[in-house]
């Protein structure tokens, strides 16, 4: 079938709208009409060349809400007219780390999923006869593509797209990494290190679960008002207090240092200023940036041994087909805000403007509806 696309061409190249060729789902496969896309800081990283596995020309997204249009031999868990959210991070359910329940970071098809193609090595998109690459095994920047059923997350059907997409990256991503992967509990103090639509779901998250104070960090002070409404209850400027005091700043303001701290910048400074504003003896701190290929992070051995804790989370620690559909029950339920953290809408033609609104700090979350 024909479906239209945005395609990164090459790194650092606007999007291009194009009509592409799509081959009907293989089996375990499902074919997915993608009816909303968030565009998330990852897919502008990955288009800016800084992503070690980022591949062109591809079809970048992967923030999508959508309903399954045909499901290839084999396929149990989701039927034609299923309501689905795309999952980067699957779950297959059988992997040695799916069954250790000690991770959401299943491994099933993550090695060709880093390489752009489908599980059985090949690509469903092409153009003109040559191969598009597909991109976190989602992507969602075509109106229609295709996914191995375990890299779907079926929802109630009257949930709205355009906002529920969110949750396929940064609403999980942020809430889960509070819920899921620190487990703050309440009356705890949290740092916040970047305001934008990952971090201001860590804020939503640690007032959802009661945290005492939370501390929002950012360098656009524009982010300040939209992350009070959210729960934040201080703010710290590092251009206003010095980049190099960011550190006691956030010490000052929690009595010695926060109990949890996270990182939504993918700035490697910021990574280490996060570590070192947390509580000696028991801070934990949380890296959810994904920093540029080469970047590497550092501090005093001496943090850790006093105690701290330096984590990462992916997707939240969410486990997609089990935790998204819950997700997308809080919402409907009034318990989580998504409609704010929306802030621009655009069609598939407009959706180089979704870049330029997020790299001039001018957005929280664009929302391409196809
Ligand atoms: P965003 O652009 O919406 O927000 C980033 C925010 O960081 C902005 O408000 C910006 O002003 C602020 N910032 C930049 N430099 C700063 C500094 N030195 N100090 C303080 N604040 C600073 O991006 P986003 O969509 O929220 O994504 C944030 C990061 O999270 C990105 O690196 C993205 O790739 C990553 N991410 C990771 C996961 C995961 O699963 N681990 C999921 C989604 C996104
Ligand atoms: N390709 C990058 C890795 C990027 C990365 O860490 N991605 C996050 C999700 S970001 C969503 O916006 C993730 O889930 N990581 C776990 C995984 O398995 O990729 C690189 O640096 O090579
Ligand atoms: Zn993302």
């Amino acid at each position: 079938m024909k479906t239209r696309a945005a395609v990164a061409v090459a790194a650092g190249k606007p999007l291009e709208i194009m009509e592409v060729d799509l081959a009907g789902p293989k089996v375990g496969e499902v074919l997915v009409e993608v009816m909303a896309t968030g565009i998330c800081h990852t897919d502008a990283y990955t288009l800016s060349g800084q992503d070690s596995e980022g591949v062109f020309p591809s079809i970048l997204g992967h923030e999508g809400a959508g309903i399954v249009r045909e499901i290839g031999p084999g396929v149990t868990s989701v039927a034609v007219g299923d309501h689905v959210i795309p999952l980067y991070t699957p779950e297959c359910r059988q992997c040695k780390t799916c069954l250790s329940r000690k991770s959401n970071l299943c491994t099933a098809i993550r090695t060709t999923q880093g390489k752009g193609v489908m599980p059985d090595g090949t690509s469903r998109f092409s153009r003109n006869g040559e191969p598009l690459f597909h991109y976190m095994g989602c992507s969602t920047f075509s109106n229609f593509t295709v996914l191995p059923e375990i890299a779907v997350a079926k929802i109630r059907p009257d949930a709205p797209f355009d906002k529920v997409c969110y949750i396929g990256c940064g609403v999980t991503t942020g809430i889960g990494a509070v819920i899921y992967t620190a487990k703050v509990e309440p009356g705890a103090s949290v740092a916040v290190f970047g305001l934008g639509g990952i971090g201001l779901n860590v804020i939503q998250g640690a007032r959802m679960v009661g945290a005492d104070r939370i501390i929002g960090i950012d360098i656009n002070p524009a982010k300040r008002a939209m992350a009070e409404a959210f729960g934040m209850t201080h703010f710290v400027n590092p251009d206003e207090v010095g980049r190099d005091k960011v550190v006691q700043a956030v010490m000052d303001l929690t009595g010695g240092g926060a109990d949890y701290s996270f990182d939504c910048t993918g700035n490697v400074q910021v990574m280490r200023q996060a570590l070192e504003c947390c509580h000696r003896g028991w801070g934990q701190s949380i890296i959810i940036g994904v920093a540029p290929a080469g970047a590497e992070i550092s501090t005093r051995p001496f943090q850790l041994v006093t105690g701290r804790v330096w984590k990462g989370s992916a997707f939240g620690g969410a486990r997609g087909r089990t935790d998204v559909p819950k997700i997308v029950d809080w919402y409907m339920e009034g318990k989580i805000n998504i409609d704010d953290l929306i802030t621009h809408t655009m069609p598939l033609e407009k959706i180089n403007d979704g870049f330029e609104l997020m790299h001039h700090g001018e957005s929280i979350r664009s929302v391409v509806v196809y």
